[in-house]
This record gives structure tokens, C-alpha cells and sequence, in this order.
């Protein structure tokens, strides 16, 4: 039987990297030599001209926009909760008129879009009926789409909620199951033309935290959502409107995340954009000792910073203001060419 190979890229800065060096996703860090990963033997390091063509042009090429933004550097994504139960902001912008309020004050702090949510994920939430979340999304988005300079995505596993979203004005749809809630999502974003955010969750948030068993999290995480973004392909999504993100606290315990996060650059192989969502969240608290979310900022922007040091092109994050800080400081110190 033929060995399964995965490729996890090297990353290097522009300033540190020889002449032949490839662009990592065509953006602004390099890449000499990668990972090989099997699921049996040791990894080795193989050189940038040992890949398989197929394998170099999926790490290589320059990603295609998303809802609008070029993927050419690094984007913030503000997050917008209409929810009374989140984890680390539930209950402060419920209603729309402080919703729209505080995705304003996110744009204007430097987001480049912005995800708002009507249904907490956090493990244990309990579901929310479709015509609450859509009650609670709705106007929020009508109020934010067209008017800020910066598209919306609508944070939901539910087709019915996508609708609602997409006919207000949201250009992505961002669901946290990867099309795995309902049948009916697929269908729903292909036709509407909007990006779609593919994230891995093993199950439900009511469940996943007991679902959190992997062969090897990395390669079982990045297999799974090969599978997801074929489904979205033969339902019609184009792999250029697709990001893939590998869920982070979703049904993974802090070794499964933290193998994630030092792994990240293997997903540049599926070819399209990675977003992650780490602020604020718990593996944050279990490595600081830090228990109240809103006092994990400085772990947060710790994290995002190496994950743009991998070439993640989205950061999904409360505190846009910070973040954006951190990045133009990030920017200053690794400026890219051109
Ligand atoms: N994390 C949360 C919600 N949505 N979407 C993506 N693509 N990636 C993530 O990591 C992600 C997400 C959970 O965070 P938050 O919205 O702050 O909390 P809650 O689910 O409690 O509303």
C-alpha cells in the first residue's frame, strides 16, 4: 500500500530566506523545506524541490479574495456576538442597536470584516431555534452590511439562518460545523453565491468535548476537512470562495490544540485560506493560569501572531484594536516586498 504523505511548509521571513525560496499561499512569508508527515514512521524534512508538483503549486499559489479581501496579508475579523450566553462577551451587545454599535466601533478599531453570531458554541451550549438566532442576526447585519466598508460574515450552522443572513447583506457564511449540522447548508451557500468558512468540529458543542479522541489530531483534522471541501465543491462551492479553519477548542483538549497551533502551515495544502479563532479562549486560561476570558488578551495576541508568522491569512478576534496593533508592529518588524 502507498504511504499517505501530508506537507506541513516551513515558514520563514522574507529577510531570512534565500533567493529560490517559494512564497508560502503566495503571501508574505517563505517556505525552503517541509514537513513530510505519514501516519506511520517519523516525520522528515524534505526540500522545497523534493514536493510533487501538484503539492508545490496547492502551497504556492496566491489565494483568490475573499468576500472581497484580498488574502495578500494578514486580515482581522471582529466578532460580533448577539447572544446572552457567550463565552467571554455574552450578554454586552444582545440587543441590535448595541450589536451594531460595538461592530461600528470594531470596524473603525481596524477590522477588515466582521463575524456576528447569534448562537453561542462554546462546549455545553444548548442549541438555539432558528427563528431566534435569525431574529437576533438579522438586524444586526442590515444595520452593518454596506455601510462600514467591510463585509459581514454570519456566524451559523443552520441553512435557514444563512438565508436570512445572505438576503441582509452577509458576504460569508461562517459554519462552525463545516457543513456537517445540516444538509440543507451546502445547497443554501452554494446558491447564494457567498464564501463559505468550512471549521472542524468532531460533533455538536452540547457533546464535543467528549468527542475529543484523534488518531492524530493534526493529520485526522486536516483529512476531515479535505472531505468537507469536496462535499462543498460537488455541491457547487467554488474552492476559491472557501476558508478552512481547524476549529481550535472544539471538542480538542489543550494537547490536541496545541498541536494544531504548531502545526498550522499543513493546511496551506487544501489551497485555500486558513482563519483561526483563538481569542480569548480556554486552552489560553489552562496555559496562563489566567480563568477570566477578557484578561486572556495578551495570550491571544501571542498565539495570533504566530499563526500569521505561519501564514494564516484571517484572525477571528474580540479585541480588533489590540490585534491591529500587534500586526502593524508585526508588519514594521517583517515588512513583504512588492
Ligand atoms: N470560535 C467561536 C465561534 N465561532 N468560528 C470560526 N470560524 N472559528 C472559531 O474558532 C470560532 C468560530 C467561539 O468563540 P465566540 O464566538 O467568542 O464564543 P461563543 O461561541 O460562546 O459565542
Amino acid at each position: 500500500m502507498n504511504t499517505r504523505f501530508y506537507w506541513r511548509p516551513i515558514p520563514l521571513f522574507p529577510e531570512e530566506a534565500p533567493a529560490f525560496a517559494a512564497p508560502l499561499a503566495g503571501g508574505w512569508m517563505r517556505f525552503v523545506a517541509v514537513e513530510r508527515i505519514a501516519r506511520t514512521g517519523p516525520p522528515r524534512i524534505v526540500s522545497v524541490d523534493e514536493l510533487p508538483r501538484e503539492v508545490f503549486a496547492r502551497l504556492t499559489a496566491p489565494r483568490p479574495a475573499i468576500a472581497g479581501l484580498a488574502m495578500d496579508r494578514p486580515r482581522i475579523m471582529g466578532i460580533v456576538n448577539v447572544t446572552p450566553d457567550s463565552f467571554s462577551d455574552g450578554g454586552l451587545h444582545a440587543d441590535p442597536a448595541a450589536a451594531i454599535a460595538h461592530g461600528e466601533a470594531l470596524a473603525e478599531a481596524g477590522a477588515d470584516m466582521l463575524d456576528v453570531g447569534g448562537e453561542s458554541t462554546r462546549p455545553g451550549a444548548d442549541p438555539v431555534p432558528e427563528d431566534v438566532e435569525i431574529a437576533r442576526i438579522r438586524p444586526v447585519i442590515a444595520g452593518l452590511a454596506g455601510r462600514l466598508g467591510v463585509p459581514i460574515s454570519a456566524d451559523t450552522r443552520k441553512a435557514a439562518v444563512a438565508r436570512a443572513a445572505t438576503g441582509a447583506g452577509a458576504a460569508m457564511v461562517n459554519d462552525v460545523s463545516g457543513l456537517a449540522h445540516d444538509p440543507e447548508m451546502a445547497a443554501e451557500v452554494a446558491g447564494s453565491g457567498a464564501a463559505l468558512c468550512l471549521m472542524h468540529s468532531p460533533a455538536d458543542p452540547k457533546v464535543m468535548q467528549a468527542r475529543a479522541r484523534y488518531g492524530d489530531v493534526l493529520l485526522d483534522v486536516y483529512d476531515w476537512l479535505e472531505r468537507q471541501l469536496e462535499l462543498a465543491e460537488a455541491a457547487g462551492i467554488h474552492r476559491s470562495r472557501i476558508v478552512v479553519d481547524p476549529g481550535i477548542g472544539f471538542g480538542k483538549t489543550l494537547a490536541h490544540n496545541l498541536r494544531l497551533l504548531r502545526g498550522l502551515s499543513l493546511f496551506h495544502a487544501l489551497g485555500c485560506p486558513i482563519l483561526l479563532g483563538v481569542s480569548r479562549k480556554s486552552f489560553i486560561g489552562d496555559v496562563s493560569g489566567e480563568a477570566t476570558p477578557a484578561r486572556r488578551v495578551a495570550g491571544s495576541l501571542a498565539v495570533a501572531l504566530d499563526a500569521v508568522r505561519q501564514g494564516v491569512q484571517i484572525l477571528r478576534v474580540h479585541d480588533v484594536a489590540e490585534t491591529r496593533q500587534s500586526l502593524d508592529l508585526w508588519q514594521a518588524l517583517h515588512p513583504s516586498e512588492g
